[in-house]
């Protein structure tokens, strides 16, 4: 079993993504189920307020958002690699895509289909979360236009798979697949989607071989051994690198937040800073001192 801890629960689209990272690399990692929505108590002291879903924890140093976390896991599991044949600005800038744009198609229709029916908390929690983007009475009324612009993005998908082969790159699986097929997945939760994909038998045979990777083998454990987990160990002596071109120093101190939703800042000392990563160092009375890697892409350091 590996040290990797991840924080995640089971209907949150952005951690099945990574989940199917796992099962494509064969990762054995422990699993911490979380609250859908604020308060995360027992999640803060290792986030520093960060609220999103998933994180990742390997000790006392945690990983916030799927970017940097499916960037650690690349790095310590480079062999299946998620960028066959150098396509790592396909992977990445296509996660950009899926995750903000079409993501934000499939939420319209997932909330505009089932909206009603949540939770009025939960649906108090989204907003908030989103500012004020999502809101279930227009999503409702746009639910036709979504499914007509979420199928037309599905075309490309069905083209791109026409010629036979058997993932978006070609006869390798890699990130892009995965970028696509955890909103897809997502978005078919909603019946109309599932219509919609029958046109789309290609794009449907190719969601059944991405999923068919599995999530690799977990292991429940509970939120106070993850937190005991950070506060045994001891990363006082860690130290990163700040590139040369930045302003900020080592040492400095930073709020590190999100630049689109779930803007909390989390305070700490800055310890990384380059053009693909900036961690932190955070300390509280629950767990000492925790080390906060976020993906430099999407995220603003003051
Ligand atoms: N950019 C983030 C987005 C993550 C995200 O938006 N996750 C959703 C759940 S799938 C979320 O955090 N919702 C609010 C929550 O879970 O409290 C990432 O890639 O990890």
């Amino acid at each position: 079993m590996s040290d990797l801890v991840f924080h995640h629960y089971d209907a949150s689209p952005y951690a099945e993504k990574v989940r199917m990272i796992f099962g494509f690399k064969g990762v054995s990692w422990q699993s911490v189920q979380i609250p859908r929505m604020m308060p995360k108590p027992e999640l803060m002291p290792l986030t520093g307020g960060y609220r999103k879903t998933p994180v990742m924890q390997s000790g006392a140093h945690i990983y916030c958002d799927t970017q940097i976390i499916i960037r650690e896991l690349e790095e310590r599991y480079p062999t299946p690699t998620l960028f066959p044949g150098g396509s790592q600005f396909l992977g990445w800038g296509t996660s950009f895509w899926t995750d903000k744009l079409l993501f934000g198609t499939a939420a319209a229709i997932v909330f505009g289909t089932f909206g009603e029916q949540m939770p009025p908390e939960f649906v108090k929690d989204r907003m908030e979360y989103s500012g004020g983007s999502i809101n279930i009475e227009k999503m409702k009324a746009a639910l036709p236009v979504s499914l007509q612009q979420f199928a037309a993005m599905m075309d490309w998908a069905e083209q791109g798979l026409a010629d036979g082969r058997d993932y978006l790159l070609g006869a390798d699986a890699s990130l892009v697949d995965f970028n696509l097929c955890y909103t897809v997945r997502f978005a078919g939760r909603a019946p109309a989607v599932k219509e919609i994909l029958e046109e789309f038998p290609k794009l449907r045979a190719w969601v059944e071989r991405i999923s068919a990777f599995g999530e690799g083998t977990s292991t429940e454990i509970s939120a106070a051994d993850a937190l005991e987990i950070a506060k045994n160990d001891d990363v006082s002596d860690y130290s990163g690198s700040i590139g040369t071109n930045e302003e900020q120093k080592a040492g400095d101190q930073v709020a590190v937040m999100p630049n689109d939703t779930g803007r909390v800042p989390v305070s700490g000392e800055l310890v990384t800073l380059n053009r693909r990563e900036i961690a932190i160092r955070h300390k509280n009375d629950i767990v000492g001192e925790v080390i906060i890697h976020f993906p430099r892409a999407g995220f603003i350091v003051r």
